[in-house]
């Protein structure tokens, strides 16, 4: 068998780490030959339940599972990782401008951005999931000079899967025979879920979802809000934040940086803008990315019409405020 790598998960006493690091524990991300040392970071106030989580995991009696480190001090949980879950990041709380939230996360992934420069291996790859996802990678990747841009990644890929889930349910197909409907742009509401490359398996024959579907006033309407607002909508029926669908995506996000994504299939993620399809470039834009040994390429000649184009444009200008805005909090 392989020798452990070592994965940090930051957040990991709260929920989505709960379900998350089971998920990396079982062999999901890494694969099922890969024993894992797993560093669990999080603040000092809550080592006494990150203690519990410790118990449950040994509890699982999971074979890859070679050792566990809690920790709250970054350079410890950072020393030699391989794989960075950053789901860590501080909730909204009531009476909260966006701005103060924008201003705490990212002092935080400056910090952190600082201690994977220092202390983690040089090929690491970040998964950023803690909100403002896409600004904390750009600016925990800013502070990370010794490590390649394109080693940090925002997630996207929860977005992706509600939209695809939408799409089957739709169709009356199972999920899998959805591919390749993405999501541009920031994890926030101004996200633009685009099934226009999507394409579905029906019948044994293969269809563009945009025929299959015939609905232009759906695919442009219900479709979009539905996904923008689904995060809302499981919030307001589970009093909590979504976490297994979360965790379930950070986990195919990272399985297919790692392992690579068929021929033909593209996923959505988070990651520095050359300027494709005139995103702004130097923002952490959510773009069709295809993978293969363990580095991610954005997928080129993708038709966007008039409609596509101006939902680009929209979250590409929140992307680039909110860059504007974190910048000046981290130099200040
Ligand atoms: P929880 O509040 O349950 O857990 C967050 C954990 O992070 C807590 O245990 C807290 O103590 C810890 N934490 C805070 N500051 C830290 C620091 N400096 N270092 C290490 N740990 C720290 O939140 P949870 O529901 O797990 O959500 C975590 C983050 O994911 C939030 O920012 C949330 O907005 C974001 N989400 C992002 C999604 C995405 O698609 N990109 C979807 C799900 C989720 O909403």
């Amino acid at each position: 068998m392989a020798e452990p790598i070592r994965v940090v998960v930051t957040g990991a006493a709260g929920q989505i780490a709960y379900s998350l690091l089971y998920m990396i524990a079982r062999g999901e991300v890494f694969g099922k030959e890969q024993p894992l040392v797993l560093h669990l970071l999080d603040i000092p106030p809550m080592m006494g339940v990150l203690e519990g989580v410790v118990m449950e995991l040994a509890d699982c009696a999971l074979p890859l599972l070679r050792q566990v480190i809690p920790t709250a001090d970054p350079a410890v949980a950072f020393k030699d990782v391989a794989a960075a879950f950053l789901v860590g990041a501080m909730p909204r709380k009531e009476g909260m401008e966006r701005k103060d939230l924008l201003s705490a996360n990212v002092k935080i992934f400056k910090a952190q951005g600082q201690a994977i420069d220092q202390h983690a291996r040089k090929d690491i790859k970040v998964l950023v999931v803690g909100n403002p996802a896409n600004t904390n990678a750009l600016v925990c990747s800013h502070y990370a000079p010794s490590i390649p841009r394109e080693n940090f990644t925002a997630m996207t890929r929860l977005d992706q899967n509600r939209a695809t889930a939408q799409i089957a349910a739709k169709l009356g197909v199972p999920i899998s025979a959805v591919k390749n409907v993405v999501i541009w742009g920031n994890h926030s509401s101004t996200q633009f879920p685009d099934p226009s490359n999507g394409i579905v398996e029906i019948n044994g024959s293969t269809k563009r979802v945009w025929d299959a579907v015939n609905d232009a006033a759906f695919l442009q309407g219900n479709f979009v809000e539905t996904v923008q607002k689904r995060g809302a909508a499981v919030i307001a029926a589970r009093k909590m934040s979504s976490a297994m669908s979360a965790a379930k995506a950070a986990c195919d996000h990272m399985h297919d940086w790692w392992h690579g994504t068929t021929s033909g299939q593209f996923v959505s993620m988070g990651v520095l803008s050359d300027g494709s399809y005139g995103a702004p470039k130097d923002v952490v834009f959510s773009f069709p990315v295809e993978i293969s040994n363990g580095k991610w390429k954005i997928v080129q000649g993708l038709q966007l019409d008039d409609f596509a184009k101006s939902k680009l444009a929209v979250t590409g200008k929140e992307l680039e405020e909110e860059k504007g805005e974190a910048m000046a909090v981290c130099s200040a």
